[in-house]
């Protein structure tokens, strides 16, 4: 096994001690925390395809998301956002019916290091939340996240209540997830699909530059 691959086999074997054991030994030897995160990630999408083939289950899945969170917690500090010209306030959430959140707080973490003021609604938000939270805050961004094709529907309640609330000129909405292509964003008529995390941050940069 070469390169850090070696944590992409620790993670789809759930081997805790494991990654953590590795992570650290690979940053101490300067691979780059994003390059570990790319791993992490590929090894969740593993865990995730032997679930849909039922060699893994439901324990298994919440297992991995707790390791990847133990995992995050050690890269956190190592992931500085770049080439940020401007600072300003974010809302983010996951979406009405969905629970998963290690993505959205990799966008809500990279965001946070990188001087934007980030409110975190957490998961499962129903639509009028994220409506309460950007008029409370004044946010010129809302980020949603979204991991279940049963919750694209949310994502467009959530929008159509902002519509309805008189604000929708005033937020820029982004939507992320692994299941979020540019064609949910136009069908729920949000403003920027963020393939990862580093996009959503080039795209709160530009909306605050
Ligand atoms: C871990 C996990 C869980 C954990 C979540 C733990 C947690 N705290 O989040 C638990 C066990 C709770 C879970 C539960 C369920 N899960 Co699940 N889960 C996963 C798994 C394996 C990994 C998800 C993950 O964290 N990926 C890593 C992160 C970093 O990636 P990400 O979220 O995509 O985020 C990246 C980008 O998408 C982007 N991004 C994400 N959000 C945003 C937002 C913005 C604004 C931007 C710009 C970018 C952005 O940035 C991140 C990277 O930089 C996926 C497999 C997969 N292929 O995704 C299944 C998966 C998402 N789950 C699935 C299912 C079916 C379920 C359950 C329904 C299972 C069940 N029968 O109970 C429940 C749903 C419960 C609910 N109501 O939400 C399916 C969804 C299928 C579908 N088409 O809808 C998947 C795809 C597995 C599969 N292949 O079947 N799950």
């Amino acid at each position: 096994m070469s390169g850090n691959s070696d944590i992409y086999e620790a993670l789809v074997n759930l081997d805790e001690e494991k990654v953590k054991q590795l992570v650290n030994e690979h940053l101490v030897s300067g691979v780059a925390a994003e390059t570990i995160m790319e791993q992490l990630q590929k090894a969740l999408i593993e865990i995730g395809n032997r679930f849909e083939e039922e060699k893994y289950y439901v324990p298994d899945l919440l297992y991995s998301g707790a390791i990847m969170k133990e995992a995050l917690k050690i890269l956190a500090p190592k992931m500085k956002g770049k080439s940020v010209s401007a600072k300003g306030k974010v809302v983010m959430g996951t979406v009405f019916g969905d629970i998963h959140d290690i993505g959205k707080d990799l966008v809500v973490m990279l965001l946070r290091n990188s001087g934007f003021e980030v409110l975190d609604l957490g998961v499962d938000v129903e639509p009028q939340r994220f409506v309460e939270a950007i008029k409370d805050s004044g946010a010129k961004v809302l980020g949603m996240s979204c991991l279940l094709t049963i919750s694209f529907n949310a994502i467009a309640n959530t929008v159509k209540a902002i519509k309805e609330a008189g604000i929708r000129d005033k937020v820029s909405i982004m939507v992320g997830g692994a299941p979020v292509t540019e064609l949910v964003k136009e069908k729920t008529d949000c403003d920027y699909y963020g393939r990862d995390a580093v996009n959503g941050l080039r795209f709160v940069s530009d909306v605050y530059s």
